[in-house]
């Protein structure tokens, strides 16, 4: 084949997400039949989709499989320590309020290590986008126990099976005061993808929970077969419920996963109830954060 026929043929080939991944980090490190590339696939396909200004779009990752993600993607991105990704957000998005933030982590990561960061961040609406790819295991250490493991599930440190209740992602969301709640699986290519750009286009702190497969531990441990398997298993036992109660979203050991939207609505963020409250007490001598940020402009 001539260079240039080789060269017409690697631009035909291109994927239409390349543009938002770092093509010279590729290949990734992710499993064959992980589901954490996919669910990266569906948000690039939502910022082209929504046409946001991708100069201000930031992502920020803790540390696990999933959290390799920020590192993959061609934005402004922060792969920061373990637990951590929401407090670096939060600064971020307070320094630089312009920025559309999102945060891209493991269940680990947010809701184990980071879960008090979690919790107080959805109460206090910071203005976030939080996506958790739940795999229910922490997948880059060898597989062990997670807040998201279902009862009876085997994982390296419970080798009979979790006995531990795991947290209903959803309802811990909700009932922290997030605006805005999901769940989908990484079958769920074209709904996540919406969310993802419905969740985009709102303000304060939205949860989507994405159910993924970790073919490599949590499937092999479990005897479930492989990342395909347990797209038949989503395929067969997934039932979306827009609207549903977040209280009955438990996920039980290969039972049904119900997911949809849960939670849609609007409440003041935190970055505007301070400047609320400091006009109202200090009137004139407050000085807000400039829209465009605190340094830029020197
Ligand atoms: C302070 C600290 N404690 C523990 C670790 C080890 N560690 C790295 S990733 C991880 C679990 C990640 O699990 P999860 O967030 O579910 O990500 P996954 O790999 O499943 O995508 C742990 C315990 C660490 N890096 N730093
Ligand atoms: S260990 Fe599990 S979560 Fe990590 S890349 Fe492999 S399949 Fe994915
Ligand atoms: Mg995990």
């Amino acid at each position: 084949m001539s260079e240039v026929m080789e060269q017409s043929k690697l631009e035909v080939e291109e994927h239409p997400v390349a543009p938002f991944l770092r093509m010279d980090r590729i290949p990734h490190i992710w499993c064959p039949t992980c589901g954490i590339g996919t669910v990266v696939k569906c948000y690039a396909t939502a910022l082209e989709e929504t046409g946001v200004d991708l100069t201000k779009v930031s992502i920020v990752s803790g540390i696990g499989c999933t959290g390799r993600a920020a590192g993959y993607m061609n934005l402004d991105a922060f792969h920061t320590t373990h637990g951590r990704a929401i407090p670096f957000a939060t600064g971020l998005k307070l320094g630089r309020p312009e920025l559309m933030v999102t945060v891209f982590s493991g269940d680990g990561d947010l809701v184990g290590i980071g879960g008090n960061h979690f919790i107080h961040s959805a109460r206090r609406n910071i203005d976030l986008l939080v996506i958790l790819v739940n795999n229910f295991i922490y997948g880059m250490t060898g597989g062990q126990n997670a807040p998201t493991t279902p009862l009876t599930a085997k994982s390296s440190t419970m080798p009979f099976g979790n006995y531990e209740r795991p947290f209903n992602l959803p309802h811990l969301a909700a009932s922290c005061g997030a605006t805005y709640v999901a769940r989908w699986t990484s079958l769920h290519i074209r709904r996540l993808t919406k969310s993802f750009r419905e969740a985009i286009k709102r303000k304060g702190f939205r949860f989507i929970e994405v159910i993924a497969p970790c073919s490599t531990l949590y499937a092999r441990l479990n005897k479930l077969g492989t990342g395909f398997n347990l797209m038949q298993f989503y395929h067969d036992n997934a039932e979306i419920h827009h609207g549903a109660d977040t209280r009955d979203l438990d996920i039980e050991f290969q039972g049904e996963i119900i997911c949809g939207k849960f939670v849609d609505e609007e409440r003041p963020t935190f970055m505007e109830m301070m400047s609320d409250h400091y006009h109202k007490v200090l009137g004139d001598r407050y000085v807000p954060m400039p829209p465009e940020g605190g340094l830029i402009h020197e």
